[in-house]
């Protein structure tokens, strides 16, 4: 039987002899290949010659992926880039603290010196003038509580005490005088007027004061035609009766000027 090993044998064998024989006997053939499996392998021949270098041989295929190896040394830093755009405008914040107050400042230029004597005479002067506009505030009061009237006569009747000369004073300060009865009528309006007041006697407009028993009118018209005295006067008593007043029934009755009393004015009508 020819086993596989053997049959491998018998081709080795056949290639060698093959081999031998063409390098040899050209063109000898053997007839039956197989036949020659019993010869017996001859004597190791010698070393050849060292063969020339053969060609390269193909590449080999791609090899797996090595290990990942360390990591490499950090680069240098790059150059500053450009500005960025200019962001939105953020929220308002909170109010800050109070500074602390600032450095004292510089003195200021020195004052005038009180100049007190002319405030005081302004205030003094502004005392007079309250004082002047309370009378004539009594003045209009006593004005609209009544005033009488004739034809050419305006009469104020003046609730105030005074002396004769302040009485005429009085009356001379509004545009008129103490009242000079020159008529009846005249002296009966104002006869009148005293009496509706209830009142007992008033200073007007006559005296004596420049010529003793010589009566004048305060104006210093002379009286003429009209008088009116009480029975038994003018009597200047004491010697010293130079002013006169009418009493409620209208009669005249001379007495001290220095007497003090309520008065009438009177006031020309195409005066006022
Ligand atoms: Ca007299
Ligand atoms: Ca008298």
């Amino acid at each position: 039987l020819v086993t596989g090993e053997n049959m491998v044998s018998c081709v080795v064998v056949t290639v060698l002899v093959l081999l031998l024989v063409r390098s040899a006997h050209s063109q000898h053939m053997a007839e039956e290949p197989c036949s020659v499996q019993i010869l017996v392998p001859g004597l190791k021949g010698e070393a050849g010659e060292k063969g020339e270098k053969g060609a390269p041989g193909r590449p080999g295929r791609v090899g797996p992926p090595g290990d990942t190896g360390p990591p490499g040394l950090k680069g240098q830093k790059g150059i500053m880039g450009h500005y960025g755009k200019m962001g939105p405008s953020g929220f308002k914040g909170l109010k800050g603290d109070m500074g602390e107050p600032g450095p004292k400042g510089s003195d200021g230029d020195p004052g005038l010196p009180c100049e007190c004597a002319p405030l005081r005479k302004m205030i003094g002067e502004m005392d007079n003038h309250v004082a002047q506009l309370s009378n004539e505030l009594k003045f209009i009061k006593n004005a609209v509580a009544g005033v009488k009237e004739t034809d050419s006569k305006v009469y104020l009747l003046v609730k105030e005490e005074k002396r004769y000369r302040d009485a005429e004073l009085y009356c001379q300060g509004r545009g008129g005088h103490l009242a000079m009865p020159k008529d009846a009528a005249a002296n009966r309006a104002i006869a009148g007027y005293i009496t509706e007041a209830g009142l007992s006697r008033v200073y007007i407009g006559i005296n004596d004061l420049e010529s003793e028993g010589h009566f004048v009118y305060v104006e210093r018209s002379p009286m003429s035609t009209f008088s009116k005295w009480r029975e038994g006067e003018p009597n200047n008593a004491y010697e010293n009766e130079d002013c006169v007043e009418l009493v409620s029934s209208g009669e005249w009755v001379d007495v001290a000027c220095s007497l003090t009393m309520y008065f009438v004015c009177e006031f020309d009508k195409d005066r006022i």
